[in-house]
């Protein structure tokens, strides 16, 4: 028997390297399959028509038309494949990838950041906690505003266009953005959200195969949009521990800009990026009835599922 997922292959589909790609090429690969019938079906049907209705066998146009119920029962049956294939494939899906996170405990955690026209990835470095992030702190040498009164912030690991993660552990992504709408897509892993400002907006995947993987964007969200790409590196967990270390080691010279950056004393306007959870995020144990009074950060926190 043939191959019946190589109809993705041939839709230029790249190589699945995650926990649950498979699930989502199937339902392409059955989507695929059906648009193909529905293709040849419906160009087989109008050639048809074509030499059966032509002009010099019926030279006026009967007004009637087809009286036979057939095209109806057709069309039904179009219409009843596409709606299990949403509520019984797409819709299920879809809500355990929004509704069913892993827990926090063993996943890695990274605040992604787009702007126009890259990349930020933001870890918590060794302490396992996100340093405060404020918009009114954003510079150039500061790109994510992290407060440098912040102990938190002061081993956080933040780099530009490279992630490297784990193989076989969850990753979960918070995701924003500081100017446009951005687009972080992750084909190989099977997902993509929109970066929206003033938003976080959780994702996440399970990488099942080591490699270097692109991120695009896949919005078009300004001129240098067809530039905007990133990279995620899927190492094994050596690899990721060694990067670990090298990317902590650099981050006490790179992220700690001068305290006397702080414009002033007052204390910091709005919830920290990481502390509030967005819309449609995992539930936590006990949900912060006041951000500003929960740790610095979501991802130590005890996952409720
Ligand atoms: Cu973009």
């Amino acid at each position: 028997m043939i191959n019946l997922a190589l109809i993705n292959e041939m839709m230029g589909q790249p190589g699945n390297a995650s926990e649950h790609g498979y699930q989502i090429d199937h339902i392409l690969e059955f989507a695929h399959w059906f648009m193909a019938a529905l293709f040849v079906g419906w160009s087989v049907f109008f050639i048809y028509v074509l030499i059966r209705f032509r002009k010099n066998r019926h030279p006026k146009a009967d007004y009637h038309g087809v009286r036979s119920a057939i095209s109806t029962h057709l069309e039904f049956s179009v219409v009843l494949i596409d709606a299990v294939l949403l509520l019984c494939f797409a819709i299920p899906l879809w809500a355990k990838r929004v509704n069913e996170f892993p827990p926090t405990g063993d996943a890695v955690l990274v605040h992604v950041v787009g702007q126009q026209f890259n990349w930020t990835f933001h870890m918590p470095g060794p302490d396992g906690q996100f340093g405060r992030r404020e918009v009114d702190l954003v510079t150039n040498s500061n790109p994510l505003g992290i407060d440098p009164n912040d102990p938190a912030g002061k081993d956080d690991i933040i780099v530009l266009g490279e992630l490297h993660v784990p193989v076989n552990r969850p990753v979960i992504i918070e995701l924003s953005s500081k100017d446009v709408i951005h687009n972080f897509d992750l084909p190989h892993m099977r997902i993509a959200a929109d970066a929206i400002p003033g938003s976080l907006i959780p994702l996440w995947f399970k990488p099942i195969k080591t490699g270097t993987y692109e991120v695009v964007c896949g919005q078009l969200c300004g001129l240098g949009h067809y530039g905007m790409k990133g990279t995620v590196v899927v190492d094994s967990p050596a690899d990721y521990q060694a990067w670990l270390k090298e990317r902590a080691e650099l981050a006490g010279t790179q992220n700690a800009p001068p305290p006397t950056q702080r414009p002033s004393g007052e204390p910091p306007v709005g919830p920290t990026p990481g502390t509030v959870p967005p819309p449609g995020a995992p539930k936590t144990a006990n949900p912060p009835a006041k951000p500003e009074q929960k740790p610095p950060q979501s991802a130590s926190s005890p996952s409720g599922r």
